[in-house]
């Protein structure tokens, strides 16, 4: 129901990050349930009448001091049942990252997005792309971005990716992604950087393996090599497509 208000998911991790949305989801709706309902008829059954007087509920006695210890034990417990659900998928997200196919890294600035693609050798420094704007990526296959920042934080977030990552001025962040289907989706900055924070929009370019190569070609005429291709030869699933 509420999910599938979500935008629509394009990311290979995306069911495990919607299935702890859901389970959170449905945790604070019973809830909320039942201590709006609760609210509601203790302000029906002990409203104001004629000849009852209130009476001053001080919480000293244990009977009393239950109303305050039982929901504190049960929230506690739920907190604690979400992490543990939450730990594999925490762990394939952060922690477990798969070799990448493309490694590119991100500026984020006041107020936009900066893409550096290694040149054909893999290796930053040399004959780099830098782009703006938009991101240009390969459906697929997995992509890592190494996420800066030249001013402030910022913060980079895909829905469609369910991915939201901090940028922190002075670190390099690592975020991976696989997307699955092609398209054009937002990228929005998720942090309140600053007056023009509203137009810090970015675009996520995502296009077939094919029509990577075809761009990759297009950028860097001379080599036809692939950006991001790691200089061991690991890592690289790219050229399997064209085989
Ligand atoms: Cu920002």
């Amino acid at each position: 129901m509420i999910l599938s208000w979500l935008p629509e998911d394009i990311s290979t991790f995306g069911p495990s990050i919607d299935s702890i949305l859901r389970l959170i989801i449905y945790i604070v709706g019973v809830a909320f349930l039942l201590a709006e309902g609760t609210l509601l008829a203790f302000v029906i059954l002990y409203r104001r009448r004629e000849g009852r007087r209130a009476s001053f509920v001080r919480g000293d006695s244990l009977r009393q001091l239950a109303w305050v210890l039982v929901p504190v034990i049960i929230v506690i417990f739920l907190d604690v049942a979400i992490d543990v659900r939450a730990k594999p998928i925490w762990d394939l997200v952060k922690e477990k990252r798969p070799p990448a196919a493309l490694t590119v890294k991100l500026q984020s600035l006041q107020f936009g997005w900066e893409f550096t693609y290694p040149g054909p050798d893999g290796k930053f420094g040399k004959q780099d792309l830098v782009q703006t704007t938009t991101l240009t990526v390969p459906a697929g296959r997995v992509v890592l971005l190494l996420l800066g920042s030249k001013d402030v934080i910022h913060s980079f977030y895909v829905p469609q990716l369910r991915l939201r990552q901090d940028a922190v001025p002075g670190r390099e962040i690592p975020v991976w992604f696989e997307a699955t289907q092609p398209g054009k989706y937002d990228i929005a900055c998720s942090q309140l950087c600053g007056v023009s924070h509203f137009a810090m929009k970015g675009i996520l370019r995502v296009v077939t393996p094919e029509e990577f190569q075809q761009w990759v070609n297009q950028h860097w005429p001379k080599s036809g090599g692939e950006p991001g291709k790691s200089a061991s030869g690991t890592g690289s699933s790219l050229s399997r497509t064209e085989g």
